[in-house]
């Protein structure tokens, strides 16, 4: 008889990602998908109405002013996926303007129940949409939704809020290729990408005065404590954000203030940080427009109308699986 497979509860990927990623010869990195739990999704949404992070705004100002205009571009026999809903809340235009036309079923897919909950308490009063929420990793979820499509049904795959640009690339690529082979052709994928803009801007954008994305840094290290039952001292740790020209992304880090160790006892791990030594925790690749299309087109999608946004330098591409 074959060994029962070992199936690996939420609890102890998390160990067996820290543990990895703080054992990293070089530079030591958490995965920043750790950054999200109800605590810390609740903090993305604070960020994303500072006055210093416009790329929310812009993503919203986009999908607002041109839902009709996507809408002409997508089969009527649609089922809408989002990956990474989020608060679902940039997501109400495009719901709004395509149930219209006939009901259709929305699929938020998220590792975070919080953020699925609130998603579905922002959206539930649009008439003519089911809402079935997906408590899964990205592509598990849309395997299971791809699943459930009927003879004739096209899939409309939302990827907002420039999430592909902290898969750093060619992750983000090889994301979208992975996405592309769940997907049939003349299905399609509506991508937002940040948009590069001067540093200066960028490094305000990553560290607000009101320090909301320090505490959203160091919620990771709070969560690490808290779930695996960890001793970081917090006041002993910075949240740094800084560009990186050669990868043209800007990075967080948390930077150590002092030599200390740190016992991550659920981990079995005891982890020495020199002064200054820094955790990697985040890649927010900033795209150009050229950059966009030829990604896109490895992927195997052709890229079927842009808008972009001026204020905040944003693009929304509406992409047909060919
Ligand atoms: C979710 N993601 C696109 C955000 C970004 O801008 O890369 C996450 C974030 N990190 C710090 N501020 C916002």
């Amino acid at each position: 008889m074959p060994a029962p497979a070992l199936v690996e509860s939420p609890a102890n990927q998390f160990a067996a990602d820290i543990s990895a990623g703080l054992q990293k010869a070089g530079q030591k990195e958490l995965p920043s998908k750790y950054l999200y739990d109800t605590l810390g999704s609740k903090l993305f949404e604070v960020i994303s109405e500072l006055p210093e992070y416009g790329l929310t705004r812009a993503d919203e100002r986009l999908l607002r002013a041109y839902a009709h205009e996507i809408m002409h571009h997508i089969p009527r026999d649609v089922m809408v996926c989002e990956l990474g809903s989020g608060s679902g809340r940039k997501t109400r235009w495009i719901l709004e303007t395509l149930s219209r036309r006939r009901r259709l079923d929305y699929f938020p897919i998220e590792i975070s129940a919080t953020a699925l909950a609130v998603c579905r308490r922002e959206l539930s009063d649009i008439e003519s949409v089911g809402i079935v929420g997906l408590e899964r990793e990205y592509l598990d979820g849309l395997l299971e939704v791809a699943a459930r499509r009927r003879d004739g049904q096209h899939i409309l795959v939302l990827f907002l809020g420039s999430t592909i640009g902290n898969f750093s690339p060619p992750a983000d690529a090889n994301f979208l290729h992975e996405i592309r082979m769940i997907l049939q052709p003349g299905d399609s994928l509506l991508l937002g990408t940040d948009l590069e803009k001067p540093i200066p801007q960028l490094i305000d954008a990553y560290q607000d005065a009101l320090g909301v994305t320090a505490a959203f840094n160091l919620n990771l290290l709070a969560r690490i404590n808290r779930e695996l039952d960890a001793d970081f001292a917090l006041e002993q740790f910075e949240h740094i954000a800084k560009f990186n020209a050669g990868t043209r992304g800007v990075e967080m880090h948390l930077r150590s203030k002092l030599r200390q160790t740190v016992a991550i006892r659920r981990a079995n791990l005891v982890v020495t940080f020199e002064e200054g030594e820094t955790i990697w925790t985040e890649n927010s690749h900033k795209y150009s427009l050229a950059e966009v299309s030829r990604m896109v087109e490895a992927a195997g999608f052709r890229c079927q109308a842009q808008w972009i946004d001026r204020e905040w330098p944003f693009a929304e591409s509406l992409l047909v699986a060919e």
